[in-house]
């Protein structure tokens, strides 16, 4: 069955695929980040950057997208170059992924798009950002990323900065609860809030190490729990931006994405773009750090997982 995903829609880059075989430590690297969150040339410059960190610390960088209905796992320095400034790239999340595939059309994929397909490669841990969550007026809308659903039934583990406080947070960490996601602080008692290291809300879990976390999947594979865990590492303190400070510009976000009437997947890129030019760039600097700072954590977990081996 995955012979025939790998020989049919699958292409594993040949350095990911030869790192898998021996057992070596591979992170995942999403790509809407790159098509729908942060501008030319920042994106590609920071796409590169990302995957340099992730070899400084111990593993391969897989990025991954979907080129003419091929999923790609490990992406060339052209397909980066030629990803930062393409038109016509859908952003993928579950429900759309074989929409692609099947009418070969280009696609960046989600968090969740990503983790199906690490998972179908045998990647079992993801570096991104933040993911996406409970939106605020859900009640109104029914806005919740599939990234939340994705964590519960896909076994990899995503290393990211915390849900940016767009979002709904409380919201989000009780649904995250009720699905069983293992929500764990690395390093902190407080769930991490994207270009903030806090927001008031307690984190669920707290782990101290790569190891620690490591042994944490390791124990929920063998007890035979499906689905992922979100580990939430906060952003560097020299990068941060206070939650005090972030508060004004997220509300005037959230009202103006509601004024324009933007709805479902065009949300998220929309208040990303607003923030950016309302923070005069601030907050992309601050998203660029601490993709960073997930992708040498991200390597550190991989690696510990692949030096036992299990
Ligand atoms: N976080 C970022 N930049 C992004 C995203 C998250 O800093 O571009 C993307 C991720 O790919 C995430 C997606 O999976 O936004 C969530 O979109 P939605 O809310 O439409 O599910
Ligand atoms: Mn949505």
């Amino acid at each position: 069955m995955t012979h025939d995903i790998s020989g049919r829609f699958l292409e594993v880059a040949p350095d990911v695929q030869s790192a898998l075989a021996r057992g070596e430590a591979v992170v995942a690297l999403e790509s809407t980040i790159i098509t729908h969150g942060m501008p030319h040339p920042q994106n590609v410059a920071t796409a590169r950057e990302v995957e340099t960190v992730v070899r400084g610390n111990g593993a391969m960088p897989a990025t991954i997208a979907i080129i003419e209905g091929r999923i790609k796992v490990g992406l060339s320095d052209a397909e980066l170059d030629w990803l930062g400034t393409a038109s016509d790239v859908m952003k993928l999340s579950r429900a759309d992924l074989p929409y692609a595939v099947a009418t070969r059309r280009h696609g960046a994929t989600t968090v969740a798009a990503t983790m199906i397909c690490a998972h179908l490669a045998g990647i079992r841990v993801f570096a991104t950002g933040g993911i996406g969550g409970v939106h605020q007026g859900v009640e109104a809308t029914m806005d919740i990323s599939a990234d939340l659903d994705e964590l519960a039934r896909t076994p990899v583990a995503v290393v990211c900065a915390g849900a940016k406080a767009i979002l709904d947070l409380p919201r989000t960490l009780e649904y995250l609860e009720t699905r069983g996601v293992p929500v764990v602080g690395y390093g902190t008692d407080r769930f991490p809030a994207f270009w903030s290291r806090t927001s008031d809300l307690p984190v669920p879990l707290r782990l101290d190490t790569p190891e620690a976390i490591a042994d944490l999947i390791r124990t929920k594979e063998t007890l035979g729990l499906t689905g992922g865990v979100l580990i939430a590492n906060p952003v560097p303190q020299v990068d941060e931006i206070s939650a005090d400070e972030m508060t004004a510009f997220i509300d005037a976000a959230v009202t103006e994405a509601k004024a324009r009437g933007v709805a479902g997947k065009a949300v998220t890129p929309f208040l990303l773009s607003y923030l950016f030019e309302k923070t005069g760039g601030r907050s992309l600097a601050t998203n660029i750090a601490l993709v960073k700072n997930n992708a040498a954590l991200a390597a550190r977990l991989a690696a510990a997982l692949a030096r036992t081996g299990i």
